[in-house]
């Protein structure tokens, strides 16, 4: 049995686009645990290890306050949560960007152009900090999810979403303008992780950086 001391408590989204990439890197690091059985908490049978299945959007939050040790998020939501944690390794996947579009039709000239109009967006926080980096008035309209649709419903002139192909923003009749992030899965961990967790963690990040670096 493991020192309790040393288990490492990892936060994984539960199912999303994270999740599949997450699970993988752990697997080819040879750390077996149970996913997909519907529970919310599970140990590592060979590694001091133990998971955490949860959204994304709460996993800042749990590494902040200790509960869990260390997480894998998306920096977009990372950044945008403004929770605190260490930045700990970049793992390369879940690459996308965060971008402002505008329906096809529009004569876009520049960022100026949305001075005094509306943005529909689910990250406020990002685009706030854009808008005023880019010395623009515009007003922020929170909306959880189908930000895509705004536009043609008239809740706002913009969008600023995440995009990777592009797919999504092209069958709502979008153009992407602007990319003001750009975002890939990072680990991230406690600000203030026992001596004894950060060597699990060491051993952990040892494992990975071997397999990334097999792989390419
Ligand atoms: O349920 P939970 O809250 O855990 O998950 P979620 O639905 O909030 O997040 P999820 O699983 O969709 O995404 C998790 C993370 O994956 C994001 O925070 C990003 O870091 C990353 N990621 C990578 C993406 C995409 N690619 C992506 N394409 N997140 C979202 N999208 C969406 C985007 O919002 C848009 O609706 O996919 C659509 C655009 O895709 P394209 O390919 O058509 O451009
Ligand atoms: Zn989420």
């Amino acid at each position: 049995m493991p020192n309790t001391d040393s288990i490492l408590r990892i936060a994984l989204q539960k199912s999303g686009r994270l999740s599949e990439d997450s699970f993988r890197l752990f697997k080819e690091c040879g750390i077996k645990f149970e996913s997909g059985t519907g529970k919310l908490k599970t140990s590592s049978s060979n590694f001091p290890a133990e998971f955490l299945f949860l959204r994304d959007d709460d996993i800042p939050g749990y590494v902040e306050d200790g509960v869990a040790d260390i997480g894998i998020v998306g920096e977009n939501v990372f950044v945008e949560t403004n929770r605190k944690a260490e930045v700990t390794y970049r793992l390369g996947f879940s690459k996308c960007r965060l971008s402002i579009a505008v329906p096809r039709g529009v004569d876009y000239k520049g960022v100026d152009d949305f001075q005094g109009k509306s943005i529909a967006t689910s990250y406020p926080r990002i685009l706030a900090n854009y808008l005023k980096e880019q010395g623009v008035k515009a007003e922020i309209h929170e909306i959880s999810g189908s930000v895509e649709i705004a536009p043609s419903i008239g809740l706002a002139e913009g969008v600023c979403d995440i995009v990777s192909s592009g797919s999504t923003l092209l069958s709502n009749g979008l153009k992407e303008v602007e990319t003001i992030f750009r975002s890939e899965a990072i680990l991230i961990s406690n600000k203030k992780l026992a001596k004894s967790k950060h060597d699990t963690l060491n051993k952990l990040l040892f494992r990975i950086k071997a397999v990334q670096t097999a792989q390419n």
